[in-house]
């Protein structure tokens, strides 16, 4: 029996896979209606977008920026991996950002971006996103459109139902998706039943973005998939879904599905909060790093933190309830009133949905069916609200739009069904390719989301492009929601995997975009301000270069007097103070990337010569009808030589 059910699943995925491949070549029809389709999404020239569009880069590690509706791709942000393009995780100035309680780790799988919110409207502020693997959250400023803080998770392990935000960015939350020993300990794997733990990490922000452990919730060890905050009327509560409360330690796929039910997790934040703020919880032993860019000194810095708060949720009585809730769980999704909390269950065809206000009287009269590990599970119809009925197979995720809908993913059958919040008809359906996983509605979470575009992300894309040898690129799809049926307009591809994305209107947030870092600002500790202060200083076998780049030169362009054996920092001061005129820096030999700089910023790499002889560095980027020309030689003696120090440039 427990074989049948996966075997089962895959059965009908397969079905499923073959009779979408079949159908889109129905849907290939050109003529009228697609041209009138291609001008809803057509961005002339020069035009820009109505949307910025911030997709998780899943395990290239980092966030995409793109426009909607054209689908372009405007930037990469670096986060949680190396990035070649312009040095993150290379120069000097950014590696303490990759820093863990592991060491440096030069990767990570990104997840779900959110947008900061006041007063639970986005505020166009700060993007933040979760790295799953090595559990950490990130802060990305939209001033920089840079990765400016990254604080570990400790004690987490596949930091999953992570980085929602509340309604006025008082919290950042962080869900741990395996159960672990907590604190990790050695302990044999088959000991995991009500042994190991399941962490919620509440982080606070500070009105600068700043991001501090509050407390971490020690929950039962469940697996915790997705969670969102509460709003409106909710505020002050937050939703999480579990799976794995079988506590299964093994073949999950089949282990993990015995309960009809999971649980959607209710945690009242506000009241926990209150209890540490009076000085409730536990601190114990955690070691972690907390990473945090400063713009003026234009260096990150990387603190070792040992110590975390931890919340026995039974020591907060009435701060959490468990909701039960069909098939396994995914997505957890609250629409923007605040009342309804949307279980995606994953091996079901229905959803199930909570009532905000039905919860409370519940708790009230105290409806409950036992409870688990002391946490009372309330009584499952007490709770509901209402269920979709046959929506389709494996829902997902769900958003919402601004006309009291709901749109939900189903991976299985492939396609994103629209739904009505409160009498819970399915009103339409329309397929995606394939095999969608998240959707998203700018604003989507929020209370004030927008009516106009969804885009689905999908995990498989097959034949929809030109084929590009085994490996292919995820395939985001842009849908028209702003009528009774949706309409598909757009497929473009992505980069990564794009779990989850989040969307804002670009009126808030392209006017406060800075164009480039200001000189009278630099305060880089080894920064040349002019080409006077240009030099090369040698102790020992350490020589630092405080070099500088203009239009179409770098002082000093010649240097001799380095040897092999040296270890030759390269300092190097973009001049310019004009909007997109950045210049490269590249030597030969460096075992680490070229150095992308902005007009104001400085940057560092490390070279250490391997060879005699007289050595190249030159611009990367096209700069000036003169890039070519800027260029520049290192002179390389022996290890044992006596050629002095000397630098130049034109001879001064
Ligand atoms: S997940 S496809 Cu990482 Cu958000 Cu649901
Ligand atoms: Cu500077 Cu090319």
């Amino acid at each position: 029996m427990k074989k049948f059910n996966s075997i089962f699943f895959v059965a009908i995925f397969s079905l499923i896979m073959v009779s979408c491949g079949d159908n889109n070549e129905s849907k290939r029809s050109g003529g009228a209606m697609a041209s009138n389709v291609a001008e809803r999404v057509y961005v002339a020239p020069g035009e820009h977008d109505e949307y910025y569009a911030f997709l998780s880069g899943g395990y290239s590690g980092n966030l995409t920026v793109y426009g909607l509706p054209s689908g372009r791709m405007l930037k990469e942000i670096p986060v949680f991996s190396q990035f070649p393009t312009n040095g993150y995780g290379y120069s000097e100035e950014t590696t303490p950002m990759l820093e863990t309680s592991f060491g440096f780790i030069p990767w990570g799988d990104a997840h779900h971006p959110d947008i900061s919110q006041t007063n639970g409207e986005l505020d166009g502020r700060w993007v933040f996103i979760n790295e799953n693997n090595t559990p950490r959250i990130a802060r990305i400023s939209l001033e920089y459109f840079e990765t400016e803080e990254i604080i570990e998770i400790p004690h987490s392990a596949g930091n999953h139902s992570s980085s929602f935000v509340t309604e006025n960015t008082e919290y950042v939350v962080a869900g741990t998706r395996f159960s672990v020993p907590y604190p990790q300990e050695d302990i044999a794997i088959d000991q995991m039943k009500g042994n190991f733990k399941g962490p919620l990490t509440f982080i606070a922000i500070d009105d600068k973005g700043g991001m501090s452990i509050d407390f971490q919730l020690k929950m039962p060890g469940f697996n915790y998939d997705l969670s969102h905050p509460g709003r409106g009327d909710s505020h002050g509560w937050f939703f999480f879904t579990t799976y794995n409360t079988e506590e299964a330690h093994t073949l999950q796929e089949v282990n993990a599905s015995q309960n009809d039910k999971d649980f959607i997790a209710a945690v009242n934040w506000k009241k926990i909060q209150e209890y540490v703020q009076n000085g409730g919880g536990e601190e114990i032993d955690a070691k972690y790093a907390h990473n945090v860019f400063n713009h003026s000194t234009q260096t990150a810095t990387t603190t070792m933190m040992d110590k975390v708060l931890t919340v026995d949720p039974r020591d907060v009585p009435g701060a959490v309830y468990f909701m039960p809730t069909p098939k396994s769980p995914h997505g957890c999704d609250v629409d923007p009133s605040g009342e309804y909390i949307i279980g995606n269950g994953k091996l079901s065809t229905d959803l199930t949905i909570h009532s905000f206000s039905k919860m409370l009287k519940a708790i009230e009269n105290k409806e409950f069916d036992g409870d688990a590990y002391g946490i009372p599970i309330l009584n499952f119809e007490s709770t509901l609200a209402g269920v979709v009925k046959n929506g389709g197979l494996g829902p997902l995720h769900t958003e919402f739009d601004d006309k009291g809908n709901a749109y939900t993913t189903f991976f299985i059958s492939s396609e994103v069904v629209k739904w009505k919040l409160g009498t819970w008809e399915v009103l339409d359906r329309q397929p995606t390719f394939y095999s969608v996983g998240h959707n998203m509605i700018p604003g989507g979470n929020s209370r004030k989301p927008d009516g106009k575009y969804m885009i689905t992300m999908n995990k498989i894309t097959k034949d929809r492009y030109l084929p590009t040898g085994p490996e292919l690129e995820h395939s985001a799809q842009l849908y028209d929601i702003s009528g009774e049926k949706m309409e598909l307009l757009l497929d473009f591809p992505t980069h990564g995997e794009p779990h989850y994305a989040a969307a804002i209107h670009a009126d808030k947030v392209k006017a406060n975009s800075k164009k480039i870092y200001r000189l009278d600002e630099n305060k880089h500790e080894n920064a040349a301000l002019n080409e006077s202060e240009t030099r090369v200083e040698r102790n020992g076998n350490e020589v630092h270069v405080y070099m500088t780049m203009v239009r179409s030169h770098f002082a000093p362009d010649n240097i001799e007097g380095i040897k092999v054996g040296d270890k030759v920092y390269f300092h190097v001061t973009n001049l310019e103070q004009d909007f997109d005129v950045p210049h490269g820096f590249a030597m030969i030999g460096a075992n680490t990337s070229e150095l992308l700089i902005m007009p104001g910023q400085t940057k560092t790499i490390i070279w250490e010569p391997k060879k005699v002889g007289v050595w190249p560095f030159y611009c990367t980027d096209f700069c000036s009808a003169l890039h070519q020309e800027m260029q520049g030689y290192v002179r390389v003696s022996g290890s044992g030589s006596n050629v002095p120090l000397k630098w130049s440039l034109d001879g001064d």
